[in-house]
């Protein structure tokens, strides 16, 4: 499947960076990026949570959006009123980068997701140097006790972690009090598959003490207002507002 090949490329690429770049260099630039913002309390807070995503292409929908400079984009967000900013980093399959988190971390001052595919406390690390205040799991791609260990790195360097579920299995194997967050994908990253209904029917099994995000395929008030009763309390939305000719404005609406 696209997500094995994803995370089979994602190992190679983070045996060669260590190389190129050792963990001690980043934890140098760790030491000096300390203001980081609680995505989980303005999710809490917030009337209606969204996450807005910087996304500019995908393996299931090739180009959404190359035209913008990724401030432009984020500074929209941020003006829109979005509780957050979820920022694609992998460059092969998403044509993100660290440095799209970096200039995104340099234009706004609410709290930042780094979306990657994260299997090793190197990516943490990464993540934390480049200005993020919360990083994405998936449960799909990680035993149990990867889950704890990498979520238990991140606590220790001030990031909260959100967990990604698509089933019950993955959700009931998760459950770790090191979490902030579990966001249900609406999108099977196995066939791309897209289905409101993943979340509807997982909501009544995560526990209360976690934030609940519903994630991919929200392109409508009505589907918020479905959501929001079941307890949700996060929306992530990409590609509903970056296929557009004006991502901050469609965010705005
Ligand atoms: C956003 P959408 O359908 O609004 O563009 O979806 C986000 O949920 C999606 O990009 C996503 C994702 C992921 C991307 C969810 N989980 C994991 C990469 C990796």
């Amino acid at each position: 499947t696209i997500l094995d090949q994803i995370i089979a490329s994602k190992k190679r690429e983070v045996t060669l960076k260590k190389q190129l770049i050792p963990a001690a260099q980043l934890e140098y630039s760790v030491l000096f990026n300390t203001k980081t913002y609680s995505l989980s309390k303005m999710l809490r807070n917030a009337p209606v949570g969204i996450i807005a995503e910087h996304k500019r292409r995908s393996p299931s929908k090739s180009v959404i959006n190359h035209s913008f400079p990724v401030e432009e984009v984020v500074i929209g967000y941020q003006n829109a009123g979005a509780c957050g900013i979820s920022v694609l980093t992998d460059g092969q399959y998403f044509g993100g980068s660290l440095e799209d988190l970096l200039l995104a971390k340099a234009s706004v001052n609410i709290p930042l997701l780094r979306k990657e595919f994260i299997i090793d406390e190197y990516q943490i690390l990464e993540a934390k140097a480049h200005g993020a205040d919360a990083i994405l799991l998936i449960a799909a791609v990680l035993t149990r006790n990867e889950i704890k260990n990498l979520s238990e790195f991140a606590q220790s360097l001030g990031l909260e972690v959100l967990l990604e579920v698509h089933n019950l299995e993955e959700l009931e194997k998760s459950i770790l009090p090191s979490l902030d967050m579990i966001g249900v994908n609406n999108r099977n990253l196995k066939n791309f598959e897209v289905s409101l209904e993943y979340s509807t029917e997982l909501a009544q099994h995560i526990p209360n003490e976690f934030i609940k995000v519903s994630e991919s395929g929200i392109s409508s008030v009505e589907a918020i207002q479905k959501l929001q009763p079941q307890g949700y309390q996060g929306f992530l939305i990409g590609e509903h507002f970056m296929k557009t000719d004006n991502p901050g404005a469609a965010a705005a609406s």
